[in-house]
């Protein structure tokens, strides 16, 4: 076993809690930073059900806090483990957030990798070692593509939210510092990616939960918005596992992680229903659309509060060139695997909350 060091900005988010649970089994020491809040207690509740803190907190899991927009903090956590590898999944990561909060959104995601990247620049200069560092770049970088077409590692770039506009400028700075001082840094440009432990204002679990809610009687409908988007969702697992192997790749690179398939949200909400066995219609139009079953029930309306000022209608990507560098790669799950996987996580959680309320 390995006895090398990662540090994993973002560690208490979904894929950050997934990439934990890897290097921890794979020997690595893990350091992560969490935020102070406010209100305790704090959130490390995805890590908590992925990893067996009794036995790895404070030994093979080390948190500390730290915000990435706190340059001194970054500088300290970096020069004190001195790690090998450098995992940034840390962001203000909610492209509907980034509508209403443009300023916080590029402080976390631009000038917080800067951050990282001042430190790396200067810590090579009095430190032999080169440390890997892996920047979570994304396919909203890419906005609306004519045509629909597979998204590739060539296609222009033109973001249609703040948050692209963010993750594109670290995106470029990756490139800059890489070529101008001889870095070890790589882009890993990630299509959507889910699980059970995906946070719940994004459309997959909010979905997954929302229907277990109305299924067990907790909640009486749901309210979704745009429903004609197409995503190329994959699993976090799958897509944690194959972040470790772009950045261990022999030199850094830049590469697309997609399935190569979209489906809509009407597709995934189909799926959930098929899940239950309930057959449903999707009765009218844009903003009167509503999801009816059998019996007459309304599970799902639309409405126009959860659409975006910008939207980017189709996301597909081309990961032929992820599957030519990282050879015999494996994706454990697919579409309708995931949409099982957290339909049966939810469920349960409703029906222990249903018990938990009579
Ligand atoms: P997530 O669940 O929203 O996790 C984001 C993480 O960033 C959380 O740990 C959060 O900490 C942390 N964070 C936010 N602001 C911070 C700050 N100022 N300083 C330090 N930490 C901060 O996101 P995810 O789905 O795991 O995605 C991980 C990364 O991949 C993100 O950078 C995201 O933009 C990018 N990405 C995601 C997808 C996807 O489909 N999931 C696709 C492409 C790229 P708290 O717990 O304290 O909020
Ligand atoms: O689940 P979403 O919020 O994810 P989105 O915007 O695609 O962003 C995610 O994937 C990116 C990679 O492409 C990441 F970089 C980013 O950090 C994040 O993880 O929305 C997906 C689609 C959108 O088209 C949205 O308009 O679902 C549509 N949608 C329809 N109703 C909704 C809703 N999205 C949300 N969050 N909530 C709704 O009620």
């Amino acid at each position: 076993m390995t006895k090398k060091k990662a540090i994993i900005l973002g560690i208490t988010g979904q894929t950050g809690s997934y990439l934990a649970k890897y290097l921890i089994e794979k020997g690595y020491y893990v350091y992560g930073t969490r935020r102070r809040t406010s209100t305790f207690p704090l959130d490390t509740n995805k890590l908590e059900k992925l990893i067996d803190f009794k036995k790895y907190l404070n030994k093979r899991l080390i948190l500390k806090y730290g915000d990435i927009t706190d340059i001194s903090a970054i500088r300290d956590f970096i020069y004190e483990i001195k790690p090998d590898e450098i995992y940034n999944l840390a962001a203000q990561s909610f492209v509907k957030v980034s509508f209403d909060m443009p300023y916080y959104t590029t402080d976390a995601n631009s000038l917080g990798v800067i951050n990282i990247l001042e430190t790396l620049k200067n810590f090579k200069n009095i430190d032999k070692k080169r440390i890997k560092f892996y920047q979570a770049s994304t396919s909203e970088m890419f906005g609306n593509v004519t045509g629909n077409k597979k998204i590739n590692e060539s296609t222009p770039m033109n973001p249609v939210s703040p948050y692209g506009v963010s993750k594109l400028y670290s995106y470029h700075m990756i490139k800059i510092y890489r070529e101008a001082y001889n870095l070890f840094l790589s882009n890993g440009i990630l299509f959507n990616h889910e699980s059970p432990y995906r946070t719940e204002h994004f459309v997959t679990k909010k979905i997954t939960k929302g229907i277990s809610n109305i299924f067990n009687g907790n909640q009486k409908k749901l309210y979704l918005g745009n429903l004609n988007a197409r995503r190329d969702w994959g699993h976090a697992e799958d897509y944690a596992k194959a972040i470790y192997e772009i950045l261990n790749l022999k030199k850094p690179i830049d590469l697309i992680l997609a399935q190569g398939k979209s489906h809509s949200i009407r597709e995934f909400i189909k799926e959930c229903f098929n899940f239950l066995n309930i057959r449903v219609n999707f009765v009218g139009k844009g903003i009167n659309e509503k999801v009816i079953d059998q019996n007459g029930k309304i599970w799902i309306e639309v409405k126009k509060e959860y659409f975006r000022p910008l939207e980017i209608d189709h996301l597909v990507g081309d990961n032929s060139n992820f599957k030519k560098n990282v050879k015999n790669f494996k994706f454990e799950h697919d579409f309708k695997s995931i949409v099982k996987e957290m339909m049966e996580f939810d469920l349960k959680e409703a029906e222990l909350n249903r018990k938990h309320n009579k």
